[in-house]
C-alpha cells in the first residue's frame, strides 16, 4: 500500500466534498429521524458517503468502508487487522448542519492491518482541514502544528464534553462529573465528534469525554491525537477498538491521569 498515495487521494475527495457541502447550506434540505428525533440524517449524508464509496471502490478496489449511513455494498467479510479499512463519517455533526449550517465536518481515517494510518478533518465553512499521515505530523491546511501546549492541571483545562453528562445517565456517576463542571476553567460542546478531536489535536481544546462513538466519528481524529502524543484512552483507561463503538477519553497524559482518577466513576 503506498500510504503517501492515499493521503493525497483522502485529502483531495475530502476537499471536493466540503465544496459540495458547503454549497448545499443554503438549499433546502431533506431532513429524516434516525432512531429519534434527534438523530437526523440528510440526502446529503448519503449522498457524500455514496461519494466516497464510489472514489474509493474504483481506486482502491480491495478496500473496506465503513460509514456511517452505510451506503458500501457488496463488500466481501473482513477481518480489520488484515485489510485496508476507511473510517468514513461523511457529515460529522449533522444537528449543526442542519440548524447552525456551521460547526460541521467530514472525517475520514484509512487503517492498515489494524494500525492508523491517514486522518483527515475538514470543516468546509471555515475551509480548516486538519490532516495527518502517521508519523509526519499534525497539519492545519498547509500548516505543521506544534504540540498542543501541556495544561495539566484542570483549573486551565478546557475540556469539550456533552451537556448530558451532568444528568442522570447510564454510563457515569453524576456527581464526580458535576464536581468537575465547577473545579475547570471552562467547557465547550460543539456539537461535531470528529471537530473537538481534531481541536484537541491542535491545542484549541485540552480535552474531550464521550461515552458512546462509532468508528467512522473517531477514526481521523484519533490518528491527529496520536500523532501530537496525547492519550486516547476508553473511560476505563483501555487502549480504543477502532472498528467497534467506543467510549473515549483524550487529553495531556497528565491531564487524562487526573481526570480519570478525580472525576470519571464508571457506573
Ligand atoms: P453525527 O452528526 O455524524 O451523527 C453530536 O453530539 C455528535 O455525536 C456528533 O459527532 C454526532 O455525529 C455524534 N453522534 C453519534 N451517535 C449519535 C446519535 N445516535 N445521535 C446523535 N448524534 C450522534
Ligand atoms: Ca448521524
Ligand atoms: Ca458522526
Ligand atoms: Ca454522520
Amino acid at each position: 500500500m503506498n500510504k503517501q498515495e492515499i493521503y493525497r487521494f483522502t485529502k483531495e475527495w475530502v476537499y471536493e466534498a466540503g465544496v459540495i457541502l458547503r454549497e448545499s447550506v443554503t438549499m433546502d434540505l431533506e431532513v429524516e429521524y434516525k432512531t429519534s428525533a434527534a438523530d437526523l440524517v440528510t440526502e446529503k449524508d448519503k449522498e457524500i458517503e455514496m461519494f466516497f464509496v464510489k472514489k474509493i471502490n474504483a481506486t482502491f478496489p480491495n478496500h473496506y468502508i465503513l460509514g456511517e449511513e452505510d451506503t458500501a455494498s457488496d463488500q466481501k467479510d473482513y477481518n480489520p487487522q488484515n485489510e485496508v479499512v476507511w473510517l468514513v463519517d461523511p457529515i460529522d455533526g449533522t444537528t449543526n448542519f442542519v440548524h447552525q449550517k456551521r460547526n460541521f465536518c467530514i472525517s475520514v481515517g484509512v487503517y492498515d492491518n489494524g494500525k492508523p494510518v491517514v486522518g483527515v478533518i475538514y470543516d468546509p465553512i471555515s475551509d480548516e482541514m486538519f490532516h495527518a499521515l502517521a508519523g509526519e505530523g499534525v497539519y492545519l491546511n498547509d500548516q505543521r502544528m506544534k504540540l498542543p501546549s501541556k495544561v495539566t492541571t484542570y483549573e486551565q483545562a478546557l475540556i469539550s464534553m456533552n451537556h448530558l453528562w451532568l444528568a442522570p445517565n447510564d454510563f457515569l456517576c453524576e456527581q464526580p462529573i458535576q464536581q468537575m463542571a465547577t473545579d475547570i476553567r471552562g467547557f465547550r460542546y460543539i456539537g461535531s465528534a470528529a471537530l473537538e478531536l481534531a481541536y484537541v489535536s491542535v491545542g484549541r481544546l485540552d480535552g474531550a469525554i464521550f461515552a458512546g462513538l462509532g468508528s467512522w466519528d473517531f477514526g481521523a481524529g484519533y490518528i491527529l491525537l496520536q500523532e501530537q502524543g496525547l492519550s486516547v484512552t476508553t473511560l476505563a483507561g483501555d487502549g480504543i477498538d477502532f472498528f467497534k463503538p467506543s467510549s473515549l477519553l483524550t487529553s495531556s497524559k497528565e491531564l487524562h491521569q487526573v481526570v480519570q482518577s478525580n472525576y470519571i466513576r464508571l457506573k
